[in-house]
């Protein structure tokens, strides 16, 4: 068989001849030919000529944003509006919209002025970036800041027109022949709402205005399903075989409620709209999916690609395998930190081997696939064992049982939670409610009627309103509630501080703390960092946050004017987390690390690693940087 009729029969849930095996290697040559550091034999070699020198599949799932046909293809991307060789449609911008575009060092600023109102949005794509590995854009600038704009983008997208232009895309799939299939650009994102968060809105902010600027964010959405409806046809009517269909899906962003409610009634109509014309619908699954299993299993996508499981995540493939494999085909399986000397022992990397082989028995509906992508410091070596023992040993059906459960020596996975309860103070309740609820408008009142009643301010922030966030910050811990709920929750305690802050002064209460806090350089992650800054903010820390991609010298810098007693830095790349430990350096260097604690956190950041590099501690979520906080400042 070939790639493609290999890939092709495990999608359709037949059984190939073997596991098909398809390394995304993108990021990796990306990042490896600029610095001058890919193989030896492959210095000139393009990642398609690796692939099918070494006998891989070529991967042909994601848009190759580094090479559009022409700057306009991704031009729109802040609005999510895009036409490159992936998609088999075209655009036409609405004739009365009038597009200005500035663009300066890697920055493009747009302003689209519509006859319902003026817009913007920056994206930006550096050649740094691109250096450590990024394959796509960071948008700067939203276009949607507050609830004025959503009209004009409602508008943009009312009247832009699409139309069939399979051209390029049919080109590409003869390129591709036999190697591999091409997976049709549909949408980066899976639905309407889900197109809003992905592009128009900063990924934290998107809960706040999803809460509170519902009715715009409905109507924009209703204009939006008018282009998916659209894009549905086009793509229905095309020559795709296999439809890209949104990305990133994450139980703390799409959380269960919101997937159920947003995003799976589209999944569901693409695969019954694309299925009833003998296409696929593939879906980016790269997060953490232990809340959606039974979730995405029933939307009906019928390939669940980039699937990453533990130890990067909680799932692991046999799990994966047994619950989903007689509905979907699971593309992945491989975390990338396999491929990391620093992460994983050579003994570690052959033990997943042997298990992987064993847990996806017997091997249909499973494509391999280093999951989300082969990281930039991958070791090479790796890659081409796992396509020889793929060549050895992948053939179907594959032998089950008597596997060794991966021990993964210096990984652990973390330990199911117990739920969380909240011990109501029963004066307080109906603050504590407040709190629970993210009523920022009723906690004010209820405050002030404390406050008249004669009630201690220090007793309603210690007894009702700090006793209440703790708990919230338990359940977020326990998988009780999400992201949207600890948001909207912090927002309240922080009304109720501001209110009760005159009569805090008098009883002086101070600041637990000051935490100066930043994603370190290169990555750009903020979701779960933001989360840390709220529920921090909400027990009480002073916190100072300077954002993403922040650079040693800027923490330096704002060490020294700000003084905190609490540095917290955060890493989602295994290719960024080095930047914790340049920034402890930089800090001794400069004689600043005396008193300051180091704290560390981020997916793949772990206790051994915080120790190595000298931090003073590592929270593995939200809750636990409180109690970590807390130990901290009184060590
Ligand atoms: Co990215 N991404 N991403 N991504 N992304 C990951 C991290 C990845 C694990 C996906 C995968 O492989 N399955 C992978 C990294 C692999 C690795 O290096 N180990 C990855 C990749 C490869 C990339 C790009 C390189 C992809 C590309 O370019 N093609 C690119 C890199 C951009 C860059 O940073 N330079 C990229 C881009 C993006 C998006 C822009 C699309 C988006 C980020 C949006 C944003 O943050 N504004 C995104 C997303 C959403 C993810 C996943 C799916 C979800 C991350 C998240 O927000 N989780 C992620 C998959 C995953 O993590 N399994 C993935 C929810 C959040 C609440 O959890 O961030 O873990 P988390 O935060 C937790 C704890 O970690 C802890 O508390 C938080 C709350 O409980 N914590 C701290 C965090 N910081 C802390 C600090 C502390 C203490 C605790 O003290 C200071």
């Amino acid at each position: 068989m070939t790639h493609r009729e290999r890939i092709l029969a495990a999608i359709r849930g037949e059984m190939p001849d073997r596991l098909p095996f398809a390394p995304r290697l993108e990021l990796w040559h990306i990042a490896n030919s600029r610095k001058g550091t890919l193989p030896e034999k492959y210095r000139n070699s393009q990642p398609d000529e690796i692939a099918r020198a070494e006998g891989w599949a070529l991967h042909k799932i994601n848009p190759e944003y580094q090479k559009p046909r022409s700057p306009e293809d991704f031009l729109h991307w802040g609005l999510g509006i895009m036409s490159c060789k992936e998609t088999v449609y075209g655009y036409q911008m609405p004739g009365d919209v009038d597009v200005e575009v500035k663009s300066h060092e890697g920055e493009t600023k747009i302003v689209y002025h519509t006859p319902v109102g003026t817009v913007s949005s920056t994206v930006v794509n550096t050649e740094e970036m691109r250096r450590s590995g990024v394959s796509n854009f960071w948008v700067k600038e939203h276009v949607l800041k507050e609830a004025k704009d959503y009209r004009p983008v409602g508008y943009i997208y009312q009247n832009l027109k699409l139309f069939p232009d399979p051209q390029d895309f049919l080109k590409w799939q003869s390129e591709i022949g036999e190697d591999g299939v091409p997976f049709s650009l549909a949408c980066r994102s899976a639905s309407p709402v889900h197109h809003i968060q992905k592009h128009m809105v900063d990924a934290t902010d998107f809960f706040y205005q999803y809460h509170d600027n519902a009715k715009e964010m409905q109507g924009l959405a209703e204009s939006i399903s008018h282009f998916f409806e659209r894009v549905l046809a086009l793509v229905a009517d095309s020559p795709a075989e296999v439809v890209f269909w949104g990305a990133n899906f994450d139980d703390m962003i799409t959380y269960p409620s919101y997937f159920s409610k947003e995003i799976r009634p589209w999944i569901e109509r693409a695969a019954g709209v694309l299925g009833a014309k003998g296409k696929f619908v593939s879906c980016h699954c790269d997060g953490e999916n232990q809340g959606l299993m039974e979730l995405i299993r029933d939307s009906g996508m019928h390939v669940a690609e980039a699937v990453c499981p533990w130890p990067m995540t909680k799932v692991k493939i046999d799990d994966y395998y047994r619950r989903w494999a007689d509905k979907l085909t699971i593309f992945g399986g491989i975390p990338s930190i396999l491929l990391l000397k620093e992460s994983t022992s050579e003994e570690s990397f052959e033990e997943y081997l042997d298990y992987l082989f064993k847990a996806v028995a017997p091997g249909r509906r499973m494509i391999l696939g280093v999951a989300d992508s082969v990281p930039p410091a991958a070791v090479y070596e790796r890659i081409v064992r796992i396509g020889e023992r793929v060549a050895k040993e992948g053939r179907l059906p594959l032998k089950a049982g008597g596997y060794r459960t991966f021990s993964g020596s210096q990984l652990t996975q973390a330990a199911p939670r117990e739920k969380a309860r909240l011990v109501w103070d029963e004066e307080f309740k109906i603050i504590q409610k407040d709190v629970f609820e993210g009523d920022q408008e009723a906690i004010k009142g209820h405050i002030a009627d404390f406050l008249a009643k004669g009630l201690k301010a220090e007793d309603i922030l210690k007894r009702g309103l700090l006793t209440a966030m703790e708990a919230i910050g338990e359940r977020f811990k326990t998988g009780e509630v999400f992201i949207p709920e600890v948001l909207l929750s912090a927002r309240a305690m922080n009304e109720a501080t501001a209110a009760l802050e005159p009569y805090l002064a008098s009883a002086k209460i101070e600041a637990k703390g000051r935490v100066l806090i930043g994603t370190v350089k290169g990555d750009l992650h903020d979701i779960g960092k933001n989360l840390v800054v709220t529920m921090l903010k909400g027990v009480g820390f002073e916190v100072r946050d300077l954002g993403i991609n922040v650079e040693a010298e800027v923490f330096i810098r704002e060490v020294e004017r700000f003084k905190p007693d609490i540095l917290g830095l955060s890493a989602l790349l295994t290719t960024t987390m080095p930047q914790m430990k340049i920034v402890i350096e930089a800090l001794k260097k400069k004689g600043l690390r005396g008193s300051l604690k180091i704290m560390v956190g981020g997916a793949p950041v772990n206790e051994k690693f915080a120790r190595d590099i000298g931090a003073d501690g590592y929270a593995p979520d939200g809750a636990e940087s409180i109690t970590l906080a807390r130990k901290l400042m009184v060590s």
